[in-house]
């Protein structure tokens, strides 16, 4: 028979940390309080979660590294919005944030998961921030805590 292995909407006990970008912080504010309102209905403990501030969505990949290294939480979610304007920074910045996040994730003993939006526009920002597009802040705490339960019967 095949044994389907999943893990679960419950947050209840589990430590996670939340690194959030403050560059667009009207977009990561969003975010932020989205991913926060979505542990404490899922049942996690305000005392369970840590957040940390960096300055953009670049340094979020630092600050990743150092929670999963301190070995103290269940899951890491990382919060960012990368905005295209006129210049080609924009690639820079979303890209490694990404590829930063993902190689961390693969190295790390637990989840860390990319809730980073990268838009064409503040709009598009907007509209994932708590807009008619939902909330990535909500979405990426519900995959940290689907992924930590998981974790744990692997
Ligand atoms: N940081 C962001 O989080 N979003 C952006 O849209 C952005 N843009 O467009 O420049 C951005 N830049 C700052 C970057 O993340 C670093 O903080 C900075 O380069 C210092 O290392």
């Amino acid at each position: 028979m095949v044994r389907y292995i999943e893990g679960e909407p419950n947050a209840s006990g589990l430590k996670i940390g939340i690194v959030v970008s403050r560059f667009n912080d009207f977009i990561t504010s969003h975010l932020l309080s989205g991913a926060l309102e979505a542990l404490d209905q899922h049942g996690a403990d305000e005392k369970d979660i840590e957040v940390v501030r960096v300055p953009g969505a670049f340094e979020i990949p630092m600050a990743a590294k150092k929670l999963c290294d301190a070995k103290m939480y269940d899951a890491v979610v990382c919060l960012g919005a990368v905005i295209r304007g006129a210049t080609p920074h924009f690639d820079y910045v979303a890209g490694e944030a990404a590829r930063g996040v993902a190689a961390i994730a693969r190295e790390a003993g637990i989840p860390v998961v990319f809730g980073v939006l990268t838009t064409d526009n503040v709009a598009q920002a907007a509209e994932r921030a708590g807009g008619k597009s939902g909330n990535k802040g909500v979405d990426a705490a519900l995959a940290a805590v689907e992924m930590a339960t998981l974790y744990r019967k692997l």
